[in-house]
């Protein structure tokens, strides 16, 4: 399929602030978020100190760059990609249970995938490369496994042979309990670093679990590559299920992604008004659902994060609510002015943010709308940046510098 230009957006300047774009449509909050809450609603890890520095530093580089959006195949309901390593081929997974390998030839779709349960939001989940991947093929799947309208998500490793397109050698290591009526909140993102697995568990919409030591529900986990507790996790509780736990008080994180210097932050997506960017650091309560700059949708209110409350604060939060999707932190050559910034995906927001990291500051820089929902975001084979849309039909875009 040949691809087609849809859409010319300029990137904003430098603004700390950031959206300069017009409003998209009166239904989408991303636009007036973007600007309006940026600055007061990021909490400062160090305090209420501001520094306030006199001379403007000179720029050495360009701060910004200009792309268009290219649409390139068409998925049903896409979750998950990511590019494999020593291939020009995207890995992209469906929610209802497909997983397709994507290169410059075309699509084909891979043999062998697990029998995945569909509920309201969960199925086939993420995929990522294992460090092993370019000598023996081995990835790290997700997907919500239920019976009798009780369910969790599980996490396997496999071979994946990309010239066979055939996955082969499943293997469980993981899976959330206990096991929920209901298919939201599952979140089963993963990440690797150094020879670990982190993964994130979503709170499965009970609430209370993700403040209690005996399911990982709510929680950031940090396994070894077999799925074992790591050594050396924070919460070595009599409860063997807390050792796999490396941070606690979460709702829904559906992403997380290490920086170039091996720190893991997350989006998570909150309450009414309280998604979130959090740095996350072994042993630290993130307060879900005991604090949270946003609202119960029954309307009761939850305490915002406040200094002393024993909860870590957001480095970026929403109000209203753009629904985080996915997080990707960019190492790319592509758009060089953007290496080692975040990049997120919006559902209801229906947008592309970047969120400018620095060390571990996080600033809200850029809201691009999209006008759909935006699933998943990644750096692709190229060093580009590449997404795909939400739901039945969702397409594969590319930002192409301009
Ligand atoms: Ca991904
Ligand atoms: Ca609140």
């Amino acid at each position: 399929m040949r691809a087609r230009t849809v859409v010319a957006l300029l990137a904003s300047a430098a603004l700390a602030a950031g959206c300069s774009g017009p409003e998209q449509q009166p239904s989408a909050p991303q636009t007036t978020a973007a600007t309006g809450t940026s600055s007061a609603a990021t909490p400062s890890s160090s305090g209420s100190g501001s520094p306030a520095p006199t001379t403007p530093a000179p720029s050495p580089m360009p701060t910004d760059h200009t792309f268009e959006v290219v649409e390139h195949e068409a998925f049903d309901e896409p979750w998950a990609m990511v590019a494999l390593p020593g291939t020009d081929l995207l890995a992209i997974t469906e929610k209802g249970g497909a997983l397709k390998l994507r290169g410059p030839d075309g699509v084909r779709e891979v043999s062998g995938t697990p029998e995945v349960t569909v509920t309201t939001q969960g199925g086939f989940g993420d995929i990522i490369a294992g460090p092993t991947f370019e000598t023996d093929g081995t990835v790290y799947l997700s997907w919500v496994e239920g019976s009798g309208g009780s369910s969790g998500a599980v996490v396997a490793k496999a071979r994946l042979d990309v010239d066979a397109a055939a996955l082969t050698d499943i293997t469980k290591i993981w899976e959330q309990t206990p096991k929920i009526d209901g298919g939201g909140h599952y979140s089963h993102r993963l990440a690797i670093h150094d020879d670990l697995l982190y993964l994130s568990s979503g709170d499965r919409q009970q609430f209370s679990p993700a403040q209690e030591f005996d399911s990982n529900l709510g929680k950031i986990l940090r396994l070894t590559l077999d799925g074992q507790p790591a050594p050396g996790n924070p919460f070595q509780e009599d409860i063997p299920v807390s050792q796999q736990f490396w941070t606690i008080g979460h709702r829904n994180p559906l992403g997380i992604a290490f920086d170039a210097d091996g720190r893991l932050w997350s989006s998570e997506m909150g309450p009414k008004g309280g998604d979130e960017v959090n740095l996350i650091k072994p042993g630290l309560n993130y307060g879900w659902p005991e604090a949270s700059n946003g609202s119960n949708y029954d309307g009761s209110d939850i305490p915002d994060h406040a200094q002393g409350d024993g909860f870590e604060p957001p480095k970026v939060s929403w109000n209203p609510s753009v629904s985080p999707g996915s997080l990707m932190i960019y190492q790319g050559d592509a758009f060089p002015a953007w290496r080692g910034d975040a990049f997120i995906g919006a559902l209801s927001g229906e947008a592309l943010i970047r969120v400018d990291l620095d060390g571990e500051s996080a600033t809200l820089a850029d809201t691009w709308p999209m006008g759909a929902r935006i699933r998943e975001v990644e750096q692709g084979p190229d060093g580009g940046i590449w997404l795909l849309q939400d739901g039945a039909g969702g397409k594969l875009l590319e930002l192409r510098g301009a």
